[in-house]
């Protein structure tokens, strides 16, 4: 994928505040820092077009940019982070369902996990309701220079075991060393069916 120009567009919370539905469309989804936004800067080559701070407050929204005039990525709140307020938590899943239920362009959903975390509960209820919800998923786990190479497949199993996916069915990333970029470029672009369309 060529990034020519990212933009963001705005944050929101509720439907009525989305950007208007012009463009096929990607969320990330994950928990409180997971590497969702190191990803998405990674991907669009851009290292602050989205926030990196630990901050809680910023990244209880929506964040929608807009990439090369031609479709969306969309930054979902991050939940699990413990300095959020329950009021703020509670907030989390409504915010988030109602967004996969209703979003009608949306594409896909980049899933993120922690190399060194076994999934928990709500990472879990995450990939539930994509199921439900038939929405393709783009399992990647990250961090994944954490991890020496030789260790990699046995750091892996609990991942495996709690979602009961197949290996072959996560990518590996690391914003540190690019590990994983194009694969999950290319997943992205076949959610988005602009395979073919653009160059690698
Ligand atoms: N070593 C390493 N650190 C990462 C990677 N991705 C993110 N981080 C770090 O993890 C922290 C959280 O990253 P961030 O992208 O803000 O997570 P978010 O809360 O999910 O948006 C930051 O300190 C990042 O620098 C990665 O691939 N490798
Ligand atoms: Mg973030």
């Amino acid at each position: 994928m060529h990034v020519c120009s990212a933009e963001f567009l705005q944050s929101a919370n509720r439907p009525d505040s989305y950007p208007p539905a012009d463009w096929p469309e990607i969320a990330f989804a994950g928990r409180s820092n997971v590497g969702k936004s190191s990803l998405i800067n990674s991907l669009l080559g851009r290292r602050k077009l989205v926030r990196t701070s630990r901050t809680p407050g910023r990244t209880q929204l929506l964040n929608f940019f807009l990439v090369n005039r031609a479709f969306c990525l969309v930054d979902l709140p991050g939940y699990g982070f413990a300095r959020v307020p329950a009021a703020v938590r509670r907030q989390w899943g409504p915010m988030v369902r109602i967004y996969l239920e209703t979003r009608p362009t949306l594409r896909g959903v980049v899933w993120l996990l922690d190399c060194r975390r076994v999934p928990n509960e709500e990472d879990l209820q995450l990939l539930d309701w994509l199921e439900e919800l038939q929405v393709p998923t783009i399992p990647v786990i990250t961090k994944i220079d954490k991890v020496k190479r030789s260790q990699r497949v046995r750091q892996l199993k609990p991942i495996l075991a709690a979602t009961g996916l197949p290996a072959d069915a996560f990518s590996v990333f690391s914003a540190l060393s690019g590990e994983g970029r194009q694969e999950v470029w290319e997943r992205i672009e076949e959610a988005l069916g602009l395979v073919g369309e653009t160059d690698a």
